[in-house]
């Protein structure tokens, strides 16, 4: 199995969404490195199980689960991303809902299998943005950010974040000059190949996660466009 360090491609599903078997099918035979369960609203412990148990019932790809509240928390994925949100207004998105999860579970957590991700969201009319209430930052904001991920708080994922909306790729390369051990995820509106490519050229794993539900032909088609970047 590859480690993450060697991802590249991302496929994220949500489990509030309906997904049909055989699209299912497709986007985990797609040769994406990894799907990640994860979503704003509506995520409940049965829309997890229910997409960990079609996953796994006949796929061999990893799964991560990104843990957006602790009722939707289960065993079984090979991996479990905490986001932590650096751009948020209120240290709660930041640290607290963190720190309450790992004070109720320290005993059951497997290191090796948890990543916290610094992230940051850059579309307004994301409903995390909303949610979790952050503030739109500038490319320098943004750069501090991404220094702090890496050389404060050590984290092993940078996450820019435009959920929705095709992002600007000058920022992705901007922030990637200021990376060197953390990786650089990119998640936002790559709807087809060029957007795929483009951004992989900068961000280290690039994430797909609305173009499943809207075109899967053409989301499909990201997952080729980036092996050999
Ligand atoms: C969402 O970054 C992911 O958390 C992917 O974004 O849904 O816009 O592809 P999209």
């Amino acid at each position: 199995m590859k480690t993450i360090n060697e991802w590249k491609h991302i496929f994220k599903l949500d489990p509030a969404k309906e997904i049909s078997d055989e699209d299912l099918d497709l986007i985990c035979e797609s040769g994406t490195d990894a799907i990640i369960v994860g979503g704003t609203d509506d995520v409940t412990l049965d829309g997890v199980l229910d997409l960990l148990s079609r996953i796994r019932r006949s796929h061999t790809v990893p799964c991560v689960l990104e843990i957006s509240n602790e009722e939707a928390l289960t065993p079984g994925f090979d991996y479990y991303f905490i986001p932590m949100v650096l751009n948020s207004k209120e240290k709660k998105f930041m640290m607290d809902i963190q720190h309450k999860a790992i004070k109720e579970y320290i005993d059951m957590m497997e290191y090796s299998e948890i990543f916290f991700e610094g992230y940051c969201i850059l579309n307004e009319d994301a409903k995390a943005f909303t949610h979790t209430n952050s503030y739109l930052p500038d490319k320098d904001d943004v750069k501090a950010y991404a220094y702090m991920a890496e050389h404060v708080f050590h984290l092993p994922i940078f996450y820019v974040e435009y959920s929705g909306t095709y992002g600007e790729p000058e920022l992705v390369k901007e922030v990637k000059n200021e990376l060197d051990k953390t990786l650089l995820f990119y998640g936002g509106g790559i709807e087809n190949p060029e957007q795929a490519k483009e951004m992989k050229e900068y961000a280290d794993v690039i994430i797909v996660g609305n173009s499943i539900y809207t075109d899967i032909k053409k989301a499909l088609k990201t997952v080729e466009a980036v092996k050999d970047k």
